[in-house]
């Protein structure tokens, strides 16, 4: 009809809400022999953490034994910890980070 909206047209009603993912925190392990410096330019590099920040989380794991780095999408977890353990066996440390459902 001249008036409109029986004629072929386009959907325009969208979802408002979609369905967010389930969160995970990426987790940094201790152990006896990765440099504190370098720890802190893991958590600088691949956590986007100031040095202040890096150097309180680092300090944490290495009394505790555990820390969390920061909270993401499984998907971006995966990529945080692949990114992590891959520099630390280029520079030849043992250093391990892990992810956990939130
Ligand atoms: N414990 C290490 C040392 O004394 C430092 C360290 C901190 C290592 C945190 C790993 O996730 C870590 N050199």
């Amino acid at each position: 009809g001249e008036s409109g909206d029986t004629e072929l047209g386009v959907a325009t009603r969208t979802r408002t809400r979609t369905k967010k993912p389930t969160p995970y925190k990426v987790l940094m392990l201790n152990d006896d022999y990765t440099p504190m410096e370098f720890v802190v330019l893991c958590l600088q590099r691949f956590f986007r953490m100031s040095l202040e920040d890096a150097t309180r989380v680092m300090l944490h794991v290495h009394q505790k034994g555990v820390g969390v780095c920061g909270i993401f999408s499984y998907e971006v977890a995966e990529t945080k910890v692949s990114q992590v353990v891959d520099f630390a066996r280029q520079n030849q440390h043992p250093l391990q980070c892990t992810l956990e459902k939130a």
